[in-house]
This record gives C-alpha cells, sequence and structure tokens, in this order.
C-alpha cells in the first residue's frame, strides 16, 4: 500500500504519487514540498489500484511497469504530469494522456552511455560465452586445458556489427564498436544526418541486408505497434549461423518462442537478452538454453544513472507543477491547448 505523509502542513502541499521504491534522499527531497504517496515496498500495482492511486495527486513519478492509458486516467481529474523514471515510453499511450491534458516526460540522455556500455558487455559476455563458461567452471567440468575442448566463442574485433535503432544509445554503441576495429552498419526509421554516420562511422543498410551480413545484430529500437516481432523466425532465416543476436530494447521486438527455437536448432550462434515478451516472466523455452545470456532488463542499472535518471524524472515534474516546460517533455501539444 501507499504511504501517506502525515504532517500538519501535509493537507496544504499538492499531492503526487510515486509509483515505484525510489532513492530514500530523493523521496526526502520531494516530501519537502508535496504531500507524498509513496510505494517503498515496491509493489506493482494492479491497473484498477493504478486508478485509485492517480485519483486526487496533481503529479506522478512511474516507471515502465505502470501503463498510463484512459482507463489508468479514468478518475485522476487533478492530474497534469506523469514523469517515466526511464527513457523508452511504450507504457504510456500518449494520445490519452494528451487528450487528458497531462504531460508526459521521460528521462533521455542520462542513461546513454551506461546502456551502451551495458549492450557492449551483453553482446562480449554472449559472443565469448562468458557466463556458458563459468557454469561450466562452477559445475566442476574444467578438468584441463583444451585447444578444442573449451568453449569456444567468436570475434568481436573486426566483424561487422548490424545496429537495429540508430537512436543515442544505438549511436553510443557504434562508437564502442568503432574501438574494437568492427564494421558498422545499421537500419532505422529514418537515416541519420552525413555527419552523424560519420562520427560514429556507420553505413545506413536495408534491414535485409543488415540481417544478411552482421555478424553481431544489437536491437535497440523503441517499442511500438510497428516494431513488434521486428525479429521473428523469418528474420532469424536470414542471418548467419554464426551470429549473434542482442536484445536491449524492449520485450515483444523480439518473437521469444521463435528465438529460442531457432538456439535449440542452432541456426544462429547465440543470443544475449535483456528484455523480454511478458518480464518479468522468461519463457521457459530460454531457460533450457546455454546459447543465450539472460540479464534482468539492468542496461541502466548503475547507481551513478538509476539516480540521475529519478532526478531528471523529478526535475521535469517539479517543473510542470511550477507552470514551467519540463526538459524531457513528450506532448508538448498539452502546453499549447
Ligand atoms: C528502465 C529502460 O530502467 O529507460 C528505459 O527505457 O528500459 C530502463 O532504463 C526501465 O524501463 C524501468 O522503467
Amino acid at each position: 500500500m501507499t504511504t501517506e505523509t502525515n504532517t500538519q502542513t501535509a493537507a496544504k502541499k499538492p499531492k503526487i504519487l510515486v509509483a515505484r521504491a525510489i532513492f530514500p534522499e530523493a523521496l526526502a527531497k520531494l516530501e519537502e514540498s508535496f504531500e507524498v504517496r509513496s510505494n517503498q515496498e515496491d509493489r506493482i500495482f494492479s491497473p484498477e489500484e493504478l486508478q485509485k492511486e492517480l485519483a486526487g495527486v496533481v503529479g506522478a513519478l512511474v516507471a515502465g511497469s505502470e501503463r498510463i492509458d484512459a482507463s489508468a486516467l479514468a478518475q485522476a481529474k487533478d492530474l497534469k504530469i506523469v514523469a517515466n523514471i526511464s527513457v523508452g515510453y511504450n507504457n504510456f499511450d500518449v494520445s490519452a494522456m494528451t487528450a487528458a491534458g497531462v504531460l508526459a516526460t521521460n528521462t533521455p540522455d542520462v542513461l546513454t552511455d551506461t546502456t551502451a556500455d551495458f549492450g557492449f558487455a551483453l553482446l562480449m559476455a554472449t559472443a565469448r560465452r562468458m557466463t556458458e563458461s563459468e557454469h561450466w567452471v562452477r559445475a566442476g567440468h574444467w578438468d584441463k586445458w583444451s585447444i578444442v575442448n573449451n568453449p569456444l566463442g567468436m570475434d568481436l574485433h573486426h566483424s561487422t556489427i548490424g545496429i537495429i535503432g540508430m537512436g543515442r544509445i544505438g549511436q553510443g554503441i557504434a562508437q564502442r564498436a568503432l574501438g574494437f576495429g568492427m564494421q558498422v552498419i545499421y537500419h532505422n526509421r529514418s537515416r541519420l544526418l552525413e555527419a552523424d554516420e560519420k562520427a560514429c562511422g556507420a553505413s545506413y543498410v536495408s534491414k535485409e541486408a543488415l540481417l544478411r551480413t552482421a555478424d553481431h545484430v544489437v536491437l535497440v529500437l523503441p517499442y511500438t505497434p510497428e516494431s513488434h516481432h521486428t525479429i521473428g523466425a523469418q528474420e532469424i532465416a536470414l542471418m548467419k549461423p554464426s551470429a549473434t543476436l542482442i536484445n536491449l530494447a524492449r520485450g515483444g521486438i523480439v518473437d521469444d518462442l521463435a528465438l529460442a527455437q531457432a538456439l535449440k536448432e542452432k541456426k544462429i550462434f547465440a543470443a544475449g537478452l535483456d528484455v523480454f515478451e511478458g518480464e518479468p516472466e522468461v519463457n521457459p523455452e530460454l531457460l533450457k538454453l546455454s546459447n543465450v545470456v539472460l540479464t534482468p532488463h539492468i542496461a541502466s542499472a548503475t547507481e551513478k544513472t538509476r539516480r540521475a535518471m529519478v532526478d531528471l524524472a523529478i526535475d521535469n515534474l517539479c517543473k510542470a507543477l511550477e507552470g514551467k516546460r519540463p526538459p524531457s517533455l513528450i506532448n508538448a501539444e498539452v502546453l499549447k491547448a
């Protein structure tokens, strides 16, 4: 259950909801200016509970776990802003928020490098079979060094990386790949400016050419109805049998069952997944496989970056409630209305 701040002056302060646990210092700062409904137990609200929690508050801090749509907003008559503690905002029905006059914000930039670092770490762990090797050592299978029988991986250096989704994080991964002498190809809804392509040494190709050519395919695109199952059985069939696939974007961009089948049949070499369809559930077929590295949606998870995300979300919320333009506003139309 949420906890209401209970002080004598609290009644005069505007009410806000903090829907997930945040750093105690950040919560204390909010409590100086607001009557805060907090959820430091970090329980995930059902849609019905979220609807109730949003009733009577002027602002809310949420994360990807909270779906903000017309139904969530149905009783939120005082709500002016929902600040996502996340750069991706597929949990927002932006049209419904705009129609309700609710500002929507996210947390770009502050997590770009941390997430790009993690993308590269996941790629390396996957291509060089690091987690599988660790399990092998822990299980006591390492009885001798061997030229051919130790887990043999795939090289990153001087290979071709194919990045689908060339926003800030995609470009960060491309820049890291250059340091490994990799050739960078990319596919995106729109082509980058020439100067941006040069800065990350990337060449634009069709999705099909990317899948056929890349040794390592990295997915960093936003999740939308159009990007649902960007990678399914047909796309995997285009990839090299030696290729790796990394999903850093969102569950639902990859058809996880089709991927599990392809990994089982060794149609591609390996996969690294930080996000899953229906997470935190993981498709049981993936759990049976050794050629997949699984991490629990932690690409932005360093303390420094998570604090910066929370601080930016708070800044967005405070600016909106002071009648100013929040720094990372998604639906500027609300201000024009
Ligand atoms: C968040 C993310 O931690 O920012 C994003 O889009 O995927 C992660 O950084 C996650 O979405 C929790 O809200």
